[in-house]
């Protein structure tokens, strides 16, 4: 063999172990991207393009992927529902009463919970929120159910937290729904000023950034917007039975559906763009109505 030939045969051996080494690489770092999915939601995910980011579930939605469960937008792990026109990025769930709410700044922060389970209770991360909804104009869904079978829900546009550095403050629009605006405080006069929400920072046990005297979210035992102290508490302490005593109303509360003293068995908060367009067609809930024949 002329040595050029030699050294050509060497290129390609060359090649051939970098090739193999890059297809191994890529194939552990898929596994580590996908090592914590449990194997019942992997289907969603592992269809999902690797090469494009997507900014919220809305656009998961409209990209062809109308089943509810975990996928990947940015860089975080989100659950993405389906229902309800589809599109909507869960931020916040409580079913049981599983996890904790009363968590450190930091855990609020970086979000905590069950990340694995499709009916797990967590906090999406008050960073996920801010960066989310700043990506544009976002409405807030909130859906609610007591003990007794109930269902109401609250809708809020322009919701937006900002940054850490302000205390990822609360802020939100027009409200719609069927529980009452709670978050303003505006369903009696007087209450906005110490129940309102709205501009309100973000506090938990170990940063209390709220216009009361004392610690809103030691007492209500929850991370939240606390003003003085709250009208809508939805990390608030679960009980396993709807009415509760306490020294303060710390329940699970959204107090213009069942008041101060009533704590609710489920809440889910999630998100999406105002401007979302729910195509019939597309919606999962719709029901299908074809030509008369
Ligand atoms: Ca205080």
């Amino acid at each position: 063999m002329p040595p050029e030939n030699v050294e050509v045969a060497g290129l390609r051996e060359h090649e051939r172990l970098l090739k193999g080494q890059l297809q191994r690489q890529e194939l552990l770092l898929q596994r580590l991207q996908y090592w914590d999915q449990p194997a019942d939601t992997n289907q969603a995910r592992v269809n999902q393009s690797q090469d494009r980011e997507y900014t919220d579930c809305s656009q998961l939605f409209t990209s062809g992927f109308k089943s509810s469960g975990f996928y990947r937008i940015k860089s975080s792990r989100v659950y993405c529902d389906m229902s309800e026109g589809g599109g909507w990025t869960v931020i916040q769930r409580r079913v049981n009463g599983t996890e904790t709410f009363n968590r450190s700044w930091v855990e609020y922060k970086d979000g905590f919970g069950d990340m694995n389970a499709e009916s797990g209770e967590f906090w999406l991360g008050n960073d996920n929120l801010h960066h989310i909804t700043a990506q544009g104009n976002y409405s807030l869904r909130i859906h609610l159910e007591d003990f007794e079978g109930g269902q109401r829900y609250a809708e809020y546009k322009n919701f937006r937290v900002a940054d850490e550095k302000d205390h990822y403050r609360l802020a939100f629009g027009a409200y719609a729904g069927t529980a009452g605006d709670a978050l303003s405080g505006s369903f009696q006069v007087g209450v906005s000023e110490w129940a309102s929400h709205q501009g309100m920072k973000f506090s938990t046990y170990d940063r209390d950034n709220d216009n009361y005297k004392g610690n809103c979210a030691q007492e209500d035992e929850g991370g939240w917007w606390f003003n003085k102290c709250h009208s809508a508490n939805l990390n608030g302490l679960y009980y396993p039975s709807g009415h509760y005593s306490a020294v303060t109303d710390n329940g699970v509360v959204w107090y213009t559906w069942r008041g101060w003293w009533y704590s609710l068995k489920t809440s889910v908060m999630k998100l999406r763009p105002t401007d979302f367009k729910i195509d019939t067609a597309d919606d999962p809930n719709a029901v299908n109505r074809g030509p008369p024949s």
